[in-house]
């Protein structure tokens, strides 16, 4: 060991997360792995660590990737390194009592790999209760209703993170409508480029900034569906 290595265990909550922060930038996994668990391991809530050491991190990364100073590759050890993170904290976040909420299926679109953002969404939408079916990344507008028709979910979720790509979430919306299917669903959007304006615009029911505001719009909507049911 060289002198100068960290020991993370040693190092205070505070000096850990900007640790951990410039270890996710540098692509480490498995010091995110320790980092994670010691956070966890020193009484930190999951999602306190996912929000503070994890997601803030990858802002960081993102902002050095749009400037030209960090690349696709080294942005890939950074998002694999987050994952890993995650995987931790998924089990603690799904581990819950919440009452069963309903079903979800959530894609991020055709033409777009980033699949982070969905990732946590289904999560925490796991953690409150809902049945999620992720469909993955890259999916046109045939694998999302070949989904509904299989799973008959409450909720559509789209996820989209490139300027180029969320577009096509009008065009998923608008064949449901062409299929008069469009009003069985709950369809929630959301994505770092999209706006209000943007949801309202392709005809879904929310944009989502991101995952608590998700779970918050998605039970929501789910018992406004069911007073309306109950009328
Ligand atoms: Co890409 N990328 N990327 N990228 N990448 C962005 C999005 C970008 C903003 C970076 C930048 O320039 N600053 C930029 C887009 C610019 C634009 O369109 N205006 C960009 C670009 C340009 C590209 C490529 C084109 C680069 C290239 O090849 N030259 C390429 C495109 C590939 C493709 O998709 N076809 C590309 C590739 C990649 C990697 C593969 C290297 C990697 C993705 C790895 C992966 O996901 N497995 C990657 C990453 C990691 C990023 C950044 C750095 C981080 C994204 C992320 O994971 N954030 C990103 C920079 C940024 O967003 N500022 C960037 C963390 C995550 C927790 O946040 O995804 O926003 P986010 O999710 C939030 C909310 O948005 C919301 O809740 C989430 C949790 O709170 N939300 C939802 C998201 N989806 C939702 C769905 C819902 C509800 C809420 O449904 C109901």
């Amino acid at each position: 060991m060289s002198d100068d290595e960290i020991i993370l265990s040693e190092l205070s909550d505070e000096d850990l997360v900007q640790q951990m922060h410039d270890d996710l930038y540098d692509g480490l996994k498995e010091e995110i792995e320790e980092g994670t668990n010691i956070l966890l391991e020193r009484g930190w809530a999951p999602y306190k660590v996912l929000t503070e050491a994890l997601v803030e991190g990858m802002r960081i990364v993102g902002i050095d990737f749009r400037d030209g100073i960090l690349f696709v590759p080294e942005v890939l050890l950074s998002a694999n390194a987050m994952k890993a993170g995650m995987s931790i904290l998924r089990p603690l976040l799904a581990a819950t009592d919440a009452p069963k909420q309903g079903k979800m299926v959530i894609g991020t679109v055709k033409g777009d790999i980033h699949d982070i953002g969905k990732n946590l969404v289904g999560m925490m939408m796991e953690g409150a209760g809902f049945e999620v079916v992720d469909l993955g990344i890259n999916n046109d507008v045939d694998a999302y209703l070949a989904a509904i028709e299989k799973e008959q979910p409450d909720i559509l979720g789209m996820s989209a993170l490139l300027t180029t790509t969320m577009p096509y979430m009008k065009v998923v919306i608008d064949t449901l409508k062409e299929k008069q299917i469009r009003d069985d669903l709950i369809v929630l959007v959301g994505g770092a480029p999209l706006n209000e304006e943007f949801g309202k615009a392709v005809g879904a029911d929310a944009y989502c900034r991101d995952a608590a505001v998700t779970v918050e719009t998605a039970k929501d909507f789910i018992s406004r569906k069911h007073n309306s049911m109950g009328r």
